[in-house]
């Protein structure tokens, strides 16, 4: 194999090409915490919740050449335990070392979770009487095999104010040994809720016993073996001979910093801590001249709601990029298993709740693959054959969210095409139900255990700027014609294009019986066609959400309505659920960004999509769930003049192709 780890520390760093758009380093977060709190007099009661990069605005960016001054400031986010207060600030990075800039107390709002607070939420459960008192009920006794297991507050009523109390609800499983999958054991009808500022438990309900399942459900070699594993095995299977990577001359991409450059790609690499992966600046080089596609691209929310009324998974209903942090749950990547190859690392520096910078390692992973057909044709006549393969790259993240897994992949392909897709691991969370019971709102998965019904709704922000920033977008709607005089012979069908003018007309679903999909459209840029530059948005599994239209979550969760959403560019509107959804009672973020319904023709416009995975759950989700996938693709659509990928060479000249 010659699979090669390169330089991983160098970009984390100050040593990584200056630009705008650089994620904070370590050292640019240590000042940022040292100025807000040195500027603030902040004491021991202060936790840093998010100290991250705050973007210039988008004119200076554009205006950028390398070699100028890097204006940097950090976004500051604390939490005032003491006081139950959450503040926000901004430090300038360039003067004096660090310099706080603005200040203010947020009103009526809770921060994201941090990762300190869910680790004292376990040892607070833990201390509680109350919440021992279930366990023993329960025939539970060494309460140090209990986990506790993470689940926001959500908002369940008034008194949930976020203006108040910070709460955590979390559930309870048992662990039957250190590296036992634990959501095989699920405490049913015990919810605690803890007061995060105090870290004490205020409330324990507990609605009556279930059994708790007893049946193993693990997934490493030696445990599929154990008979009273579900499922089990005799052993791995031994049938698979080795498959290698190689690349002998390296990757085609260059790095400089966080810029990459791959064929005819340009972007950027961003990160942050609640979004996780960011793609900035991606442009496209047309035989020379550098076409800008996209400004920024990044997850704006994913929204986790389960389907089961019962009083334990009725509150699993979790905004994991809103409440919890994408980027600060990212895993450190392996190479040889996360990815295969030729791989380029990034890291990306992240910090604690007292504002010391930590570096992810292998946070972002690069690399080439082999994509299948990119195009073919044999001439049937003369049998000559012209067949190429495909190349995509490769850039993703992944990030453990309690017993989830959540790959990010950005795909760049040859032929002009970006796809991001979305990829499902881990483990489903678990209920426990009378032995013997079927489930309703849920598939049984071992004796006394199913996985409840939920969907995975995501919405990701494509602040896209096609050929420039005056971009507007359209609806195309593939309709058949009526029988007459246009339609003689019943066949004729036509792509009709609506233009989503104002963002009252810009919140749309998905329509199967049309091929719906949607058109970002530059009308000031033409191909040789005389055809207007596109890319349309085709989308791939989109759920609707099945709340009742006035139940409590949905107003929380009020951007998964629409499919698609299109604003006008405001550099303030970055998430779909606002940005501070954490307990709030909802109508923050899109439905509110589109409130004065502004024009947008010709403008600089964001596209917000909404896409996801109905997870029906299946028995073969358990005890590890194979990857699912959702996602969605960026096609251009006039945007060349042709088909950009007959210039990629043949892979074996002498057989794929003529001269
Ligand atoms: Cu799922």
């Amino acid at each position: 194999m010659t699979t090669t780890v390169y330089d991983a520390n160098a970009t984390a760093t100050a040593q990584a090409a200056a630009h705008p758009l650089n994620p904070l380093t370590a050292e640019e977060i240590a000042a940022a915490a040292r100025a807000a709190r040195e500027a603030r007099g902040l004491g021991s009661s202060v936790r840093f919740v998010a100290i991250w990069l705050k973007e210039p605005p988008k004119d200076a960016v554009l205006a950028y050449q390398s070699g100028d001054p890097v204006p940097r400031e950090a976004f500051v986010l604390i939490r005032e335990r003491a006081e139950r207060k959450t503040y926000e600030g901004v430090v300038s990075l360039t003067e004096g070392g660090g310099t706080l800039r603005e200040w203010r107390a947020l009103e009526g709002v809770q921060p994201p979770l941090t990762f300190e607070e869910l680790m004292g939420v376990e040892e607070a459960v833990r201390r509680d009487e109350r919440w021992r008192e279930a366990l023993r009920r329960r025939g539970v006794t060494d309460f140090a095999s209990a986990v506790v297991d993470l689940w926001p507050a959500g908002y369940t009523g008034p008194e949930d104010d976020p203006a108040h109390r910070r709460l955590m609800r979390p559930l309870t499983c048992l662990s039957h040994g250190p590296d036992d999958n634990f959501y095989a054991h699920p405490v049913e009808n015990l919810v605690v809720t803890v007061d995060l500022d105090r870290m004490e438990v205020v409330d324990v309900q507990d609605y009556g016993i279930v059994p708790i399942p007893a049946r193993e459900g693990n997934y490493t070699p030696a445990a599929i073996t154990q008979e009273d594993n579900v499922p089990h095995y005799p052993g791995l299977r031994a049938d698979i001979k080795p498959i290698a990577i190689t690349q002998p001359d390296g990757p085609s991409f260059s790095v400089d910093g966080y810029g990459v450059s791959w064929q005819k790609w340009r972007f950027r690499i961003g990160f942050t801590p609640r979004e996780g992966l960011v793609l900035n600046l991606l442009e496209y080089d047309d035989r020379g001249r550098r076409r800008p596609i996209l400004y920024r691209a990044a997850l704006s929310e994913m929204w986790v709601p389960y389907g089961d009324p019962s009083p334990t998974q009725r509150l699993k209903n979790v905004f994991d990029a809103g409440e919890f942090g994408v980027g600060v749950l990212a895993n450190s990547l392996v190479l040889g298993c996360d990815c295969l190859g030729e791989i380029r690392y990034f890291d990306v520096a992240l910090h604690d709740q007292d504002g010391r910078p930590s570096v992810l390692k292998n946070a972002v992973c690069m690399h080439e693959e082999d994509a299948g057909l990119l195009w073919k044709h044999t001439d049937l006549r003369g049998g000559h054959v012209e067949v190429r393969r495909s190349r995509r790259l490769v850039v993703s993240s992944i990030s453990t969210i309690d017993n989830y897994e959540y790959g990010f992949f950005w795909y760049l392909y040859q032929d002009g095409s970006i796809e991001y897709e979305i990829k499902l691991t881990g483990i489903i969370t678990t209920g426990a139900i009378e032995p013997g019971r079927t489930p309703r709102f849920g598939t049984l998965v071992a004796p006394g255990l199913y996985g409840p019904h939920h969907q995975h709704l995501f919405n990701v922000r494509l602040d896209m700027s096609v050929d420039g920033r005056a971009n507007a977008v359209y609806e195309v709607n593939s309709e058949a014609l009526p029988w007459g005089p246009d339609n003689p012979h019943g066949n004729a069908w036509e792509p009709r294009e609506t233009l989503l003018a104002r963002e009252s007309e810009a919140q749309r679903t998905v329509n199967a019986p049309t091929m719906r999909y949607w058109k970002v459209v530059n009308p000031g840029s033409v191909n040789a066609l005389g055809q207007p530059a596109a890319y349309k948005l085709m989308p791939g599994e989109s759920p609707f959400p099945l709340f009742q239209p006035d139940a409590l979550p949905m107003d929380r969760g009020g951007f998964a309505r629409s499919h698609l959403w299109v604003t006008a560019y405001d550099p303030t509107e970055l998430y779909a659920t606002g940005d501070y959804p954490y307990q709030h009672p909802g109508g923050l973020g899109l439905p509110a960004y589109v409130r004065d319904d502004r024009p947008l023709e010709n403008t600089d416009v964001v596209v917000w999509h909404t896409f996801g995975t109905h997870h029906v759950v299946r028995p073969e989700d358990w005890p590890v769930m194979p990857v699912a996938t959702c996602g969605f693709h960026l096609k251009p659509a006039g945007f060349f003049d042709g088909n950009p990928a007959v210039d990629v060479p043949p892979s074996d000249p002498e057989h794929c192709a003529h001269a």
